[in-house]
């Protein structure tokens, strides 16, 4: 397994659009087991395809304590959503920035699993968040997306500038 390099914004590459997995075959599945190991070890919940600069619809969460829940979402597709909440989020393309975003309170999610089984789950809270957060990456778009201009320009200086001092 290996640890992969994990895109930062404000890289173009955070943009681009995935595409639908063909074939859950072993290349995906090993996809995913790097793209699990990189997540633990950033650490986050939730990591999405693009963010490792692979244009395949994955991403992989896992919301628990104890990396006992490791969830694996192939080519997924909301089909369903009600309410809405406000909840603080973070992603590991964006570090050390956390603010108040919108979301579905909860969703249904269909989508095919590392064995290629169709699958459909209803998820609420954290889960939920971070669904609809890691499927937001796999059409380029990001959490700072909907924040104003202004804070997201801020954010994108205070990136620029720290890899600036990194390089
Ligand atoms: O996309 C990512 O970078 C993964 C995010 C997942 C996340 C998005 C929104 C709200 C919570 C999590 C990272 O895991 S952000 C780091 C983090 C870790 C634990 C809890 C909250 C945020
Ligand atoms: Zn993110």
């Amino acid at each position: 397994m290996s640890i992969l390099t994990i895109l930062q914004f404000p890289d173009p590459k955070l943009r681009q659009k995935a595409a639908p997995v063909v074939s859950v075959d072993d290349s995906i599945r090993t996809l995913v087991d790097d793209m699990f190991e990189t997540m633990y070890s950033a650490p986050g919940i939730g990591l999405a395809a693009v963010q490792v600069n692979v244009l395949k619809r994955v991403i992989v969460i896992d919301i628990s304590e104890d990396k006992s829940q490791p969830k694996c979402f192939i080519n997924p597709e909301i089909v369903k959503r009600s309410g809405d909440e406000k909840m603080d989020e973070g992603c590991l393309s964006v570090p050390g920035i956390y603010e108040p975003v919108s979301r579905a309170k909860e969703i249904t999610v269909r989508y095919l699993d590392r064995d290629g089984n169709a699958q459909e789950l209803a998820v609420d809270g954290l889960l939920a968040v971070c669904v609809q957060h890691e499927m937001d990456h796999l059409d380029g778009k990001l959490f700072v997306d909907y924040l104003s201009e202004m804070k997201r320009n801020r954010i994108r200086k205070k990136m620029e500038k720290i890899r600036q001092h990194t390089m």
